[in-house]
């Protein structure tokens, strides 16, 4: 046992001063008609919680995560399975999402690489028939391994893409056996830093090509899930392809790959693309691409990808009203992808974070259910664009007025009155006293 401080951490309310219970979610509470649990689909991030160490730029690691094994070997790879399966029983958090190199130690021959992984993957599989737990989605990684320094998909070496390539098949391969419902594709190294050197079209083509062999592959296996791009403008690299989610949707549009594939939006990454996560939402969502999220918070005053259990209670209301209203994530779930600050060090805080997390989604769910009923924000958006309800506004919609008939419309009113006012203060307030009220 890695976390015999707690047994199943209870919901407790939002009075209660026990740190090891939840103040808001309780997984069975019916909200709108379902309980909790199937609203918030939470899955664990094996690198994160099993792997980050507090490790940075500037200092080693300052949280020991051997799990009582040496680092390097089976042992602690089976090790992180037993404290993931602990971990996640105790918090009720049915699902977990992982990289292949999370799962095992990387081997110098890639053969070796996929033994382990074949053992692993028994190893995990008769953990998750034990518990119930199940696997929301697989990736490869393809940008740790100095080979990926050009790109996987992107790189200028046929070889590397074939090692990319092989990367994707085991990676698919592990997330059927597993019964993963979705295929992430995050494009890490899939950028440039210079165009000095650098083919764009080449390279995105060469990344379509290889999404739509991974896209043939899988479906020839019986995977069914979502493939998934999760969208990033920046770090590593300088610019990369999958800049935001308007970005995606239109490459994938453009290479015919948007049958099979959705996106999977983290929330640090918007702010990074210089919007906010319930934009990149709305973004997918209304594309019929809302695929799955990534659970997290960056801090507004650092220009990078900064990991944070998630503790805004705003955007996770905003959030979940965008999900809510997109009729939930089919495939997809909430995945922390998120770690505990490095001098939060302990056991102790790992479930203190995932307990944040669990929480503040449950509070955006509750809050956005009440948005909802409460009907205000929606009855003003569609209010909004009412004079296109009748008269001219209806035919420009219809498709039955031409440039000529507005212009005419235009021409004989002579001056145009001013549209009615965007209220936003008042929306804002409205917000407050929902949420507070
Ligand atoms: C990095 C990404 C990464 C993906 C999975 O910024 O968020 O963790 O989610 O490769
Ligand atoms: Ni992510
Ligand atoms: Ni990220």
């Amino acid at each position: 046992m890695y976390f015999d401080f707690i047994n199943k951490v209870p919901y407790e309310g939002a009075k209660s001063k026990n740190p090891f219970s939840f103040k808001f979610y309780n997984a069975d509470q019916i909200v709108l008609g379902k309980p909790m649990r199937e609203h918030l689909p939470f899955a664990m991030a094996w690198w994160h919680a099993l792997g980050a160490d507090g490790v940075d730029m500037f200092g080693k690691s300052t949280a020991d995560k051997s799990f009582g094994a040496p680092a390097g070997t089976m042992e602690h790879a089976r090790a992180k399975v037993n404290a993931g399966f602990e971990l996640m029983q105790k918090l009720g958090i049915e699902y977990f999402c992982f990289h292949d190199v999370d799962l095992v130690p990387e081997a110098a021959d890639i053969n070796e690489t996929n033994d382990r992984l074949d053992q692993i993957s028994d190893y995990i599989l008769a953990k998750m028939r034990e518990t119930g737990i199940r696997c929301l989605w697989g990736t490869a990684n393809m940008f740790s391994n100095p080979r990926y320094m050009n790109g996987a998909g992107s790189s200028n070496s046929a070889q590397v893409y074939c090692f990319a390539a092989a990367q994707i098949k085991k990676a698919l391969d592990l997330t059927v056996k597993l019964g993963g419902r979705g295929y992430v594709f995050w494009g890490g190294r899939e950028g440039y830093d210079t165009l000095l050197n650098t083919d764009v079209r080449f390279e995105q083509e060469n990344i379509a090509r290889l999404m739509r062999m991974a896209v043939d592959y899988g479906r020839s296996i019986g995977f069914q899930g979502d493939f998934l791009i999760e969208p990033k403008p920046k770090e590593p690299m300088k610019h990369q392809y999958d800049f935001d989610a308007a970005t995606a949707i239109g490459f994938l549009r453009e290479h015919g790959l948007d049958q099979d594939f959705k996106l999977n939006i983290e929330a640090n990454h918007a702010i990074l693309a210089g919007h906010d996560f319930r934009h990149e939402l709305r973004i997918a969502a209304m594309n019929g691409m809302l695929g799955s999220i990534d659970a997290n918070q960056g801090d507004m005053l650092l220009g990078w990808d900064t990991d944070e259990f998630p503790f805004n209670a705003y955007d996770a209301t905003l959030c979940m009203y965008e999900v809510l209203k997109a009729g939930g994530l089919k495939n997809g779930g909430f995945n922390f992808d998120a770690k505990n600050r490095r001098p939060s060090n302990t056991r102790e805080d790992i479930v203190h974070g995932f307990i944040l997390g669990m929480d503040t989604f449950a509070l955006g769910l509750l809050n956005a259910a009440k948005l909802i009923e409460d009907n205000r924000l929606d009855a003003f958006v569609k209010e909004r664009y009412a004079s296109f309800n009748t008269g001219i506004g209806k035919k420009i919609l219809d498709g039955t007025a031409t440039l000529q008939d507005l212009s005419e419309h235009a021409c004989r009113l002579g001056q145009c009155e001013m549209p009615s006012s965007g209220n936003q203060e008042y929306l804002e307030s409205v917000l407050n006293s929902v949420l507070f009220g």
